[in-house]
């Protein structure tokens, strides 16, 4: 196969910049933290045999919780800290703990970028970066111009270019009006595995009156204190392992239920996006209905079709409804809020190898030649593990499909998404 030429794109929820976008060094693997998860690459990750363009879309980094579950915590905290005697002197770290998740430094993804894909850089085609106006977002796509620019020894400098307003419609934040939640099926399996831990806690520490909810608010302490410290919280060690594998569970549920597949206007969101995708796959204008901004995609300054990586900064919500559109981590039946082994060994839908911090799909576009004509085919990575696409017809044993089929599969994002968008809507 000859070496020809590269795309990548790449779509992502933030780069951490924090200590969380990294395992730390003293955690070992499967922590069982949902989306709370310190970034852990699935699988080591393997060149194709050429590359000619990349498309990464990533998550943002991690982050302190948001306004709504940190003081959620700060109530499950304080129920703890109001009793008089902890049962067990293993508690008693409780009494004095002040909560404090700050952010630390930034770690190099936009370095490792440089690293995989510096041969498809040169002075006149560097990165083309757009994010989702979130702080957290729109600080990770900086920090990995920032890292980018640095392991190439400020050679190469790519910049922010877009900032969509998440007030608007725009294809890295979800924004469908009638979207259900996920409430519904969480709220079930937490009374289900909650009620033992309360009853436990609240015996051994009389007086404290936690509820399912704080179990689960003080679960989550435990993974933002420890990716804020980059050491284990001591909130972690009360809950077995048991207890966190049903901890992940309920966030398996909430992004299954929320935007995913079990959420009917849930994949729509990410039709915009993989209508994006392929443009940039085929090098032909942006052809979408639904949520992407037309002004943007179709100047050549804001939606450039010529580069051969571009990076976007977005959020676990709206990985989720692209892996979703796409078709990637579809599950024979859908997740049961009642039993977490109902799928047995066939589920593929874990949240912390799905969209933990700093979570990245990448699209890898390759010329190879497997006959006598020229052929170009991609392969989806999504955190290094190369993904399967079945629903691609022609499909490698190593995940590479023709780019032609690969467009075939994608009839849901090119008719628009079948009126779901409409119904988000009506
Ligand atoms: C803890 O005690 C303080 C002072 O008595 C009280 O104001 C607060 O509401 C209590 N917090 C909880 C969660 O019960
Ligand atoms: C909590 O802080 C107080 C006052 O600073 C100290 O006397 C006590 O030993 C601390 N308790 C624990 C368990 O660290
Ligand atoms: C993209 O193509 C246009 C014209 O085809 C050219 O002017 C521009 O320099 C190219 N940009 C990059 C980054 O290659
Ligand atoms: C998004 O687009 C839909 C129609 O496609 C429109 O009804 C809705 O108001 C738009 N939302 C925002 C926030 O602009
Ligand atoms: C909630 O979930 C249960 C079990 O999955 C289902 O039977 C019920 O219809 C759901 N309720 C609503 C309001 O969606
Ligand atoms: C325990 O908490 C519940 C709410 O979760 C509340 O209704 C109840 O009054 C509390 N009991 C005591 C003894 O504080
Ligand atoms: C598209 O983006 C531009 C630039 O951010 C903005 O001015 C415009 O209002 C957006 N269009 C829609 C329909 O949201
Ligand atoms: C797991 O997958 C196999 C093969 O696709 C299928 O035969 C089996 O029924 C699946 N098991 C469950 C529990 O869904
Ligand atoms: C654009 O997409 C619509 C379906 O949403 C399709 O009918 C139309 O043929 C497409 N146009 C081009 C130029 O591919
Ligand atoms: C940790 C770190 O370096 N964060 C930086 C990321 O980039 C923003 C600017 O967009 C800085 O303000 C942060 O300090």
């Amino acid at each position: 196969m000859d070496f020809r030429r590269w795309v990548l794109v790449g779509v992502g929820t933030c780069v951490a910049l924090l200590p969380g976008n990294y395992y730390p060094s003293n955690m070992v693997d499967n922590q069982n933290w949902g989306a709370y998860s310190p970034y852990l690459p699935v699988a080591e990750y393997v060149a194709p045999p050429e590359r000619c363009e990349i498309t990464q879309l990533q998550r943002h980094g991690a982050r302190d919780p948001t306004a709504g579950p940190a003081a959620k915590i700060a109530i499950a905290v304080s129920k703890l800290q109001n009793v008089s005697t902890y049962g067990d002197s293993s508690l008693d770290f409780i009494r004095n703990f002040t909560l404090d998740l700050g952010t630390n430094d930034l770690v190099p993804f936009g370095a490792e970028a440089y690293a995989r894909y510096r041969e498809l850089v040169s002075a006149d085609n560097v990165p083309f970066v757009r994010a989702s106006s979130s702080d957290r977002v729109v600080m990770s796509a900086t920090n990995w111009t920032y890292g980018f620019s640095a392991a190439s020894g400020l050679r190469f400098n790519p910049i922010l270019s877009v900032i969509f307003d998440e007030s608007a419609n725009d294809t890295l934040r979800n924004s469908c009006d009638n979207i259900g939640s996920s409430d519904n099926q969480t709220d079930t399996w937490i009374a289900i595995y909650g009620q033992p831990i309360v009853q436990r806690l609240n015996s051994a520490i009389p007086g404290a009156n936690l509820s399912s909810t704080d179990v689960y608010d003080l679960m989550a302490l435990c993974a933002f204190e420890s990716v804020a410290t980059d050491s284990i919280s001591d909130w972690c060690g009360l809950f077995d392992d048991e207890e966190w594998r049903d901890f992940e569970y309920e966030m398996d549920l909430d992004k299954y239920y929320s935007t995913g597949y079990g959420q009917p206007l849930g994949p729509v969101e990410g039709v915009g996006y993989i209508n994006e995708l392929i443009a940039r796959l085929t090098s032909r204008p942006v052809n979408d209905t639904t949520q992407s901004n037309s002004t943007l995609d179709q100047s050549s300054v804001t939606f450039p079709l010529n580069r051969t990586i571009y990076a976007d900064f977005s959020h676990d919500d709206q990985l989720i409804a692209i892996y979703s559109a796409m078709g990637l981590f579809k599950q024979t039946t859908p997740l049961d809020p009642t039993n977490p082994s109902s799928s047995g060994s066939n589920r593929t839908w874990i949240t912390s190898q799905l969209v933990p911090f700093s979570a990245r799909m990448v699209v890898e576009k390759m010329q190879c030649q497997y006959s006598s004509q020229d052929s170009e085919y991609i392969r989806v990575l999504v955190n290094d593990a190369v993904q399967p696409l079945n629903f691609c017809a022609g499909v490698t044993e190593d995940g590479i499909c023709g780019l032609p089929a690969f467009v075939r599969s994608q009839s849901y994002s090119t008719s628009g998404g079948n009126g779901d968008w409409q119904r988000c809507f009506q």
